[in-house]
């Protein structure tokens, strides 16, 4: 089955969609990594995921959308991850997340894509690694697939770029500071 790797510090992580887990393998010497690895079971198929510092620790920590959940697993300065916080968000195809500030308070917040019903979703982080499921619904063009999460207009709140496949198009989404 599929799996999707990712480096963070000295900590090698890669996502086993077919086994429902992340694994992660901490580094020995340059290029080797202890075997075996940590296993984190995520229940439920991993369908994506991003890497940013949720907490403010200085620490990155590990982000992954799973069918009916969003995972964040807290990182330890050697990369490892340490505890992990779930977040029930509405079930449906999952198919892309993305990290950023996108109501201004300075805390990271998590966008995450539904495929089959064209639309996008954010769960709003308090800074501590905790998140609540934004009410709005935010609809974009067909099939996305893919988030990045970019500031495109300076207005330092971070915006949504969303690829789709139907048309081959990216729809933007303009964030503002919520009231
Ligand atoms: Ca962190
Ligand atoms: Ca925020
Ligand atoms: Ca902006």
């Amino acid at each position: 089955m599929a799996a999707t790797a990712l480096q963070i510090g000295a900590s090698l992580h890669i996502l086993n969609n077919g086994s429902q887990n992340f694994s992660t393998y901490a580094a020995q010497a340059k290029g080797t990594y202890v075997s075996p690895a940590k296993l984190h079971a995520v229940s439920g198929t991993p369908r994506a995921f991003a890497v940013a510092d949720v907490n403010h620790d200085g620490a990155q920590d590990v982000v992954a959308a799973v069918d009916g959940w969003l995972w964040v697993g807290r990182g330890l300065p050697d990369g490892n991850i340490e505890t992990v916080e779930v977040t029930a968000v509405e079930k449906g195809q999952l198919s892309a997340v993305a990290v950023g500030d996108f109501n201004g308070d300075t805390h990271p917040d998590i966008a995450f894509a539904y495929k089959a019903l064209n639309r996008v979703s954010l769960a709003l982080g308090d800074g501590t690694g905790k998140f609540l499921v934004f009410p709005a619904q935010f609809y974009v063009n067909k099939e996305p697939v893919q988030i990045e999460a970019v500031d495109a207009n300076g207005d330092g709140i971070d915006d949504l770029f969303v690829r789709c496949l139907t048309g081959r198009s990216v729809s933007a989404l303009l964030s503002k500071k919520l009231p």
